[in-house]
C-alpha cells in the first residue's frame, strides 16, 4: 500500500489525517513521530520538517509542502535533493491571503489607527478621505496569490501595480518586472504589499533603498516572509516619519521574541503568521490531486524549480 507521512508542529494533525483519509482512501496516512519503518514511506507532507527527517526516508518519491512557500523545506541542509518538492496551490489559501492584504491596506486607508486611538478619548474627528481612484497600490509578486491580491485591489478601485521577476500581463494591472521595474513602480505606491517567495534574490528586498524610494507616508504590508524585510531599516523609516505604518504577518524570527520592537511600536500592526491558513478540508483535495497525478505518471502542479528557488 502507498504510504503518506504527515509532519507539522503547527497544524491540527487529527483534522488533517481525517481529511487526507477522506480524499485518499487507498493511501495509508502516518504521522510523526511514531511512523514505523522509514523505508515504507512513499510521500511526505510537511511543514518545517526537522533536519534529517526527509533524508531518513530512503524511498521517498515526493515532498509536499504544507505551505505555498517551500523555504521551510529548503532550510533542511540534509534534504534529499533528488526528491521533487511541491508547493501548496489552494484557492482558500489564496483567498485568505487576499483578504488579509486588503485588511491591511484598508485599515490605514480608512484611518483606523487614528480612529482607534481617539475612541477611548471620545474624540469625534472626521478625516478627509484619501481619493481611492488616484491611490496606487504596489504588489510585489504576481504569482498564484499575488495576482489575486492585485486583481482584488483593482476591483476596490485602486490603481494597482504588480511586480514580478519575468514580464507578466494582467488585465487592469500596471505590470513591472526586474530591478528597473521596481525602481519605476516604488515612488508611485502609497501602499506596498509583499507576496513574494523567499529566495536569495528577494531576501531583504524591503530594506533602506526600497523604503526610501516609497513616497512619504507610505505603508508597508508584508505577508510574504519575514526575511523580505530588513527590520532595522523598516523601524528606522517608521521612527523617522518617512513611513506611516506597517502591517506585518511574517517575521525574521517566529514566534517573534517578546522583546522585539515591533510588538509595542505605535505604527506597527501585527498578526502571528495567519494571513493564509492551510485548511485541511480544502488543501487535502490539492494534495490528493497531485499525489494521484504522480502515481498515474501525470504532471503535478506547483513543482519547485530549484534554479529559480520558488
Ligand atoms: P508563486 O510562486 O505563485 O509566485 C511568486 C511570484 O513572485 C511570481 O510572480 C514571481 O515572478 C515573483 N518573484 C519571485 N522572485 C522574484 C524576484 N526575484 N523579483 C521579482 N519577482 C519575483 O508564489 P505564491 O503566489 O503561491 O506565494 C507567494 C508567497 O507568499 C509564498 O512563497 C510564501 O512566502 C507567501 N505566503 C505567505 C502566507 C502567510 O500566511 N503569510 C501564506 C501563503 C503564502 P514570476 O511571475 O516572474 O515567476
Ligand atoms: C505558506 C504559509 O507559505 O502559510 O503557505 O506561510
Amino acid at each position: 500500500m502507498t504510504v503518506l507521512l504527515f509532519h507539522s508542529p503547527d497544524d491540527p494533525v487529527e483534522l488533517w489525517v481525517a481529511e487526507l483519509r477522506r480524499q485518499l482512501p487507498d493511501v495509508e496516512i502516518r504521522t510523526t513521530p511514531d511512523f514505523g519503518d522509514p523505508s515504507e514511506i512513499d510521500y511526505a507532507l510537511v511543514w518545517k520538517p526537522p533536519a534529517g527527517l526527509l533524508a531518513s526516508l530512503p524511498n521517498l518519491r515526493v515532498t509536499f509542502s504544507i505551505a505555498a512557500g517551500i523555504d521551510h523545506i529548503l532550510a533542511d541542509p540534509e534534504r534529499p535533493t533528488h526528491v521533487p518538492i511541491v508547493r501548496m496551490l489552494d484557492d482558500n489559501l489564496r483567498d485568505m491571503m487576499s483578504e488579509w492584504a486588503i485588511l491591511g491596506v484598508l485599515y490605514f486607508h480608512r484611518f483606523m489607527p487614528e480612529y482607534m486611538a481617539e475612541q477611548p478619548k471620545a474624540i469625534w474627528d472626521r478625516r478627509w478621505p484619501i481619493y481611492t481612484p488616484e491611490t496606487h497600490v504596489g504588489v510585489l509578486g504576481l504569482g498564484a496569490i499575488g495576482r489575486d491580491v492585485a486583481e482584488k485591489f483593482r476591483v476596490l478601485g485602486f490603481q494597482v501595480h504588480g511586480w514580478s521577476r519575468t514580464p507578466r500581463e494582467v488585465a487592469g494591472i500596471i505590470c513591472h518586472h526586474g530591478a528597473a521595474g521596481l525602481e519605476a513602480m516604488l515612488p508611485q505606491c502609497r501602499y506596498l504589499v509583499c507576496v513574494l517567495p523567499l529566495t536569495d534574490e528577494t531576501r531583504g528586498i524591503i530594506g533602506a533603498r526600497t523604503i526610501a524610494a516609497l513616497p512619504e507616508d507610505a505603508v508597508v504590508v508584508n505577508l510574504g516572509r519575514g526575511g523580505h524585510v530588513v527590520d532595522e531599516d523598516l523601524l528606522a523609516a517608521l521612527d523617522s516619519g518617512h513611513l506611516r505604518g506597517a502591517f506585518l504577518d511574517v517575521f525574521n524570527e517566529e514566534p517573534l521574541p517578546p522583546g522585539h520592537a515591533y510588538w509595542r511600536h505605535p505604527k506597527v500592526v501585527m498578526t502571528p503568521h495567519v494571513a493564509g491558513e492551510l485548511v485541511p478540508q480544502s488543501c487535502a483535495k490539492a494534495i490528493a490531486r497531485n499525489l494521484n497525478a504522480h502515481m498515474s505518471g501525470a504532471a503535478m502542479e506547483g513543482v519547485l524549480d530549484l534554479e529559480r528557488g520558488y
